[in-house]
């Protein structure tokens, strides 16, 4: 079952076409998906031929194949990667009994609850990406920003597979929510603050991807070690996607550090004004995005104390980053974990019952994988022979979720007062000034092969094409 049928209105693996009335739910699903692609997809997009991979198999040798499609003719489908013979749940209460084909009735509530808003995320963010085609920076990130559309596309395709496959009436009335509910709407917003953020430049496109992907890649890890065998299967093929999301992000930044450098070294300046009078994006600047977007997606865990995320866990429904790699006791009844608090106006560690702290573990692994890419882009300023570096923040800084959404803290990790928050605002988030300053940077550049001036090309293009192959065709 690792080949997908194409025959089909709905590519899958599986068997879909046995199944005639969950068949015929998804087929009343997918023209009303299709609509919400026309009209909160790619904007001005539709018509383009874009050099997209397709997954054609789940195994990881040769899963995808490369050709040029219009987005609307993408073949989004229902993917899940081969089951493993004799999986268990792996953690929790019912730890070492058989994994779940179904839905347990005691969970129903929490599973739906987790499906929906892993689902919630993937529309929200092609949503807020949804006009960055008319300022690309080349036509190779053109093609890759479309790219992650179109997956992201699939990943919502993913979740409204298993809402209406498990969660009956319930699950139908999700997935048709999951169209109706849009980044930054005002009445009817996505679940999750960091989608209902703007994506307005490709900076912000790259940290977006660099950061907020990453979330992805922990939080569908964390599922694909879930108990509930359908759900692991859908996230451990989603995670192929992903790596690709990722590596957008930490290259484009990559780039943009790249050109600033070079820019910085050929006049012998380093005044970010006189950067900016270059038409390159100064190095504070950048710092100022990494420490939004840094911030804005470690809200996503949740709040460092949740009684959720002791209780998805206990249940088996999700579990730890690499759970099954773990060498202890995959209950955590007994244990601690050290987490950060306010007291008496510093921040202070305090050990508190592991269960509870899960979200914050999670959070955790992230901020060390995140720092590893930071490293690689500091050796690029390195590499120019540059003093300046880039810090990720202290994980308190600019947080709304959890024990720290009280306080100011500044990048270093100090308590400080309203007014000096105030006072150095500018220096730590993106002003209006910096975000009309990139703004006016972002022309739409596409002829092959030509990149803006505020970006060092590629070191190679997609799929062993050079890269001024063309990516995406004009019609
Ligand atoms: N914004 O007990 P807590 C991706 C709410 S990204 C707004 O800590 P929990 C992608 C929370 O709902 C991966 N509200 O919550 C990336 C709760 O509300 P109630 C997305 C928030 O449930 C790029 C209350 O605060 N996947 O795939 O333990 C492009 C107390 O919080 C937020 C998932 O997130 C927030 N940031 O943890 C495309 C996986 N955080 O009950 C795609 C599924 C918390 O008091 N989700 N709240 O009304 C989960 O596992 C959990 O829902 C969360 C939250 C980890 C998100
Ligand atoms: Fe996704
Ligand atoms: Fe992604």
């Amino acid at each position: 079952m690792s080949a997908i049928d194409y025959s089909e209105r709905i590519p899958n693996n599986v068997n879909l076409s046995e199944d005639r009335a969950l068949q015929r739910a998804l087929e009343h699903w997918q023209p009303n998906y299709l609509q919400w692609w026309r009209d909160m997809g790619p904007d001005g997009a539709m018509n383009h031929d874009v050099y997209l991979r397709t997954a054609i198999n789940v195994t990881p040798e040769g899963w995808a194949n490369f050709g040029h499609v219009k987005m609307p003719d993408y073949r989004w489908g229902i993917f899940l990667a081969q089951q493993e013979p004799d999986r268990k749940v792996n953690f929790g209460e019912s730890r070492g009994t058989v994994a779940w084909q179904e839905v347990p009735g005691e969970h129903r509530a929490n599973l739906r609850r987790m499906i929906v808003t892993q689902g919630d995320t993937e529309p929200a963010s092609v949503e807020q990406q949804r006009h960055l085609g008319l300022t690309a920076p080349s036509n190779y990130d053109l093609r890759n920003l479309f790219q992650i559309n179109v997956e992201e596309g699939r990943h919502l395709w993913a979740m409204v597979y298993l809402l209406h496959k498990y969660f009956g009436r319930d699950g139908r009335e999700e997935a048709e929510a999951l169209l109706q509910r849009n980044s930054g709407d005002q009445d009817k917003p996505r679940i999750l603050e960091a989608f209902n953020e703007e994506t307005p430049d490709w900076l912000a496109f790259y940290m977006f991807t660099y950061f907020t992907d990453r979330d992805g890649k922990f939080q569908l890890n964390a599922l694909s070690e879930s108990g509930f065998d359908p759900l692991s299967r859908t996230c451990r093929f989603m995670l192929t996607e992903e790596a690709h999301h990722m590596f957008v992000g930490e290259s484009g930044i990559a780039r943009v550090i790249n050109r600033t450098c070079q820019i910085m070294k050929e006049f012998g300046i380093e005044d970010p004004e006189q950067v900016r009078a270059k038409g390159v994006i100064d190095l504070p600047t950048i710092q100022r995005y990494l420490n939004f977007h840094f911030s804005v997606t470690i809200d996503l865990f949740g709040a460092d104390q949740s009684s959720n995320a002791a209780a998805f866990y206990s249940s088996g429904l999700k579990g730890r980053y690499e759970e099954t790699r773990r060498d202890d006791d995959h209950m955590l009844k007994n244990q601690h974990y050290r987490i950060l608090e306010v007291v008496n106006g510093a921040l202070v560690e305090k050990e508190v019952p592991m269960l509870n702290s899960l979200n914050e573990v999670l959070r955790d692994d992230f901020i060390r994988d995140s720092v590893a890419g930071v490293g690689r882009w500091n050796r690029v300023i390195e590499k120019a022979g540059l003093a300046f570096r880039l810090v990720t923040p202290h994980k308190a800084f600019n947080r709304h979720i959890g024990s720290f959404a009280d306080f100011r803290i500044s990048p270093d990790g100090n308590l400080i007062s309203e007014a000096e928050w105030e006072a150095n605002l500018r220096n730590w988030l993106p002003s209006e000034t910096d975000r009309l300053f990139v703004a006016s940077l972002m022309g739409r550049v596409i002829e092959p092969g030509k990149m803006a001036n505020w970006i060092a090309p590629p070191p190679v293009g997609i799929n062993r094409q050079p890269i001024d192959f063309e990516y995406v065709r004009f019609n």
